[in-house]
């Protein structure tokens, strides 16, 4: 976190998850400011490789970053940094994740295991992160218990649901993710 006298304080939240799970309409949902996105057209490298059952009418992914901002209060701006959910985009993350204080890891139930190489990287990072269960129409409904039983995460670990259409449904997200932070921080775990 970045603050001088007078200023609000800055924090870095990357919004990551696997392939097609709504990272970027997370991030545009939310932002105050137009976004930056770099999608390109998923090509037929993609074909057999990335999973698009339940999102078939996706045709771009990002390809670099989402960006986009969300002032909390006079004292707190949040920028928000969505990765490219494509595997072969794995190398960005390291610079991506440069400086972030937390992260929300979104996951579609049609697709849980897509958001495990996320909860790894950033368990292995240290960085704390809340799990956001994005709800498709027609997609498997569960409770915050379930999926934190089936992520296998530790009890504290914050699990919400949420549309990542939804500008108030994010911004819960995003609060639950700052109250886990200070939580931790106070803990001394973080
Ligand atoms: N029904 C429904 N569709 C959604 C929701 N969130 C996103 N979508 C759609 O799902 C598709 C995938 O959304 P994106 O935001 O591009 O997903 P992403 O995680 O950024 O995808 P990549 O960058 O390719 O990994 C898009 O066609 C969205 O319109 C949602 O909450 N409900
Ligand atoms: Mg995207």
């Amino acid at each position: 976190m970045s603050s001088a006298a007078g200023l609000a304080a800055s924090v870095k939240i990357l919004v990551a998850g696997g392939f097609g799970v709504g990272k970027t309409t997370m991030v545009s949902s939310i932002s105050e400011v137009a976004p930056l996105r770099t999608e390109e057209l998923v090509t037929e490298v993609s074909a057999g490789i990335d999973d698009l059952s339940g999102v078939e009418g996706k045709t771009t992914t990002t390809v670099a970053l989402d960006f986009g901002r969300l002032t909390i209060d006079d004292n707190l701006v949040l920028y928000l940094f969505g990765t490219p959910g494509q595997d072969r985009f794995w190398f960005l993350w390291d610079e991506l994740a440069l400086g972030a204080l937390g992260a929300v890891v979104l996951a579609d139930t049609r697709r849980l295991e897509n958001c495990f190489a996320a909860i790894d990287y950033f368990e292995r990072r240290g960085l704390s992160f809340t799990v956001a269960v994005n709800c498709f129409a027609g997609a498997p409904v569960y409770t915050p218990d379930e999926v934190r039983d089936a992520l296998d995460l530790q009890l504290d670990q914050p699990v919400v649901l949420c549309d990542a259409r939804d500008r108030a449904s994010c911004r819960t997200v995003l609060t639950t993710l700052l109250e886990h932070l200070i939580y931790r921080s106070s803990a001394g775990v973080a």
